[in-house]
């Protein structure tokens, strides 16, 4: 017999997937909207996920296998809906893969079937996240993800090392998945792998992020873009870094791809992440850059400073002060809607347009790099204006 508390809880819950969220916040920078509420939490996870419904094994309707979190998703437009494959984090600090889908992106999302699982070929293999969605012009979908366990070669007396590696799995319908051997590359670390979705002079191309330990990039960084001919056995040669952290921007201790480039008439539009540290640890914000399509690894506009950073309440959270995206698509009205991720907690939306994503990405002025040049720049900003104004007021 189903517990009665269940049908209690339940009736909450449909009131809040049933929440509309075509309230955007009163928020404006004239690049894209930030909606009310976010899109998916934790208390959007089927009950069912997370109690044993039954009242004889359940007497007391305790929740034991609770989400902590729900952030990072892959996205993916298909047959006109809009899915996500989100990082779910169990209160046990395992992440795992939930495929959820909304008509209109930007609410009513629903968690489909269970979890998703695929066959096991790596028994190290501890925890799995951010996984990247993309749409391949070979037929499949492709979802590249971090595989990460702990670092053998780790002293006795540390419990807390580990290697980061990216993990691939492929799909046609987002319900069978086959798992594909590691991505391996130089690199002894990798995180942010991404599949770029046409092929290059033939080959499958990646942008990837070379990194020499867990957290710190040591000797590598930056993200980097590499061919590899064989995607059932993927090995990458060479990783060549297009576009490096730097000192004193937004990009300082690190950044990774996000999701998939958008391509548009003028260019391959990258939406990143770039880390700097500061005394209240690092902040993670989203930045743009846009590649030729000629050839993706050669970079052709970087406007200057953050696209999106946390946003009042965005600010808090598991890991506070995050933003992070994985997951971004385009409809057929040229509508984009950017998934992002608040402090390694819950998961938002930004709708733009890719009209409005290429004059932002093409047209934004670049970091000139050093605060006087930047007291220069909007000197002139302001000169200028002053002049439309002053005209405005004859
Ligand atoms: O905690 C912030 C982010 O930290 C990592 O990002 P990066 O790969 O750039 O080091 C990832 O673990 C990411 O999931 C997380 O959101």
């Amino acid at each position: 017999m189903i517990h009665e508390k269940y049908f209690e809880l339940l009736n909450k819950q449909i009131n809040l997937l049933g929440r509309k969220n075509d309230k955007k916040l009163d928020f404006y920078n004239g690049i894209y909207d930030r909606y009310q509420n976010p899109v998916i939490t934790r208390h959007h996870v089927p009950l069912h996920w997370r109690f044993d419904l039954n009242k004889e094994t359940n007497p007391h309707f305790m929740e034991r296998l609770g989400v902590n979190a729900t952030f990072n998703p892959g996205a993916i437009y298909l047959n006109s809906k809009y899915y996500l494959v989100v990082r779910m984090e169990g209160l046990d600090r395992k992440s795992i893969f939930a495929l959820v889908e909304s008509d209109n992106g930007i609410d009513n999302f629903r968690f489909i079937d269970t979890p998703l699982t695929w066959k096991d070929i790596d028994e190290k293999e501890t925890n799995i996240y951010d996984m990247r969605l993309v749409q391949h012009e070979d037929g499949w979908i492709y979802g590249i993800y971090c595989s990460e366990s702990k670092d053998p070669k780790s002293a006795e007396f540390d419990t807390s090392s580990a290697i980061a590696q990216a993990g691939l799995v492929r799909t046609k319908d987002l319900k069978e998945w086959q798992r594909l051997p590691n991505i391996k590359t130089p690199s002894p670390q990798q995180r942010n792998v991404v599949l770029h979705p046409e092929f290059v002079e033939g080959q499958y191309a990646f942008y990837t992020r070379p990194q020499d330990g867990f957290i710190s990039t040591g000797s590598g960084g930056g993200i980097a873009f590499a061919l590899c001919d064989d995607i059932l056995n993927p090995i990458i040669g060479e990783e060549t870094v297009m576009h490096e952290k730097k000192y004193h921007t937004i990009y300082e201790v690190k950044n990774g791809q996000g999701p998939a480039p958008i391509k548009t008439d003028k260019g391959w539009i990258h939406i990143a992440h770039g880390v700097r540290n500061t005394a209240a640890g690092l902040r993670y914000v989203l930045y743009t850059i846009a590649t030729s399509l000629e050839d993706p690894s050669k970079v052709i506009a970087t406007p200057g400073g953050h696209f999106i950073a946390p946003y009042d309440e965005e600010r808090t959270g598991d890991v506070s002060n995050v933003i992070f995206c994985n997951g971004a698509v385009v409809n057929e009205k040229n509508e984009v809607f950017i998934y992002y991720a608040s402090s390694d907690t819950r998961i938002h939306v930004a709708t733009t347009t890719i009209e409005k994503l290429m004059d932002y990405t093409f047209n934004t002025p670049e970091d000139p790099f050093r605060s006087l040049e930047s007291a220069a720049q909007r000197k002139n900003l302001i000169e200028e204006n002053m002049k439309l104004i002053r005209v405005s007021q004859q």
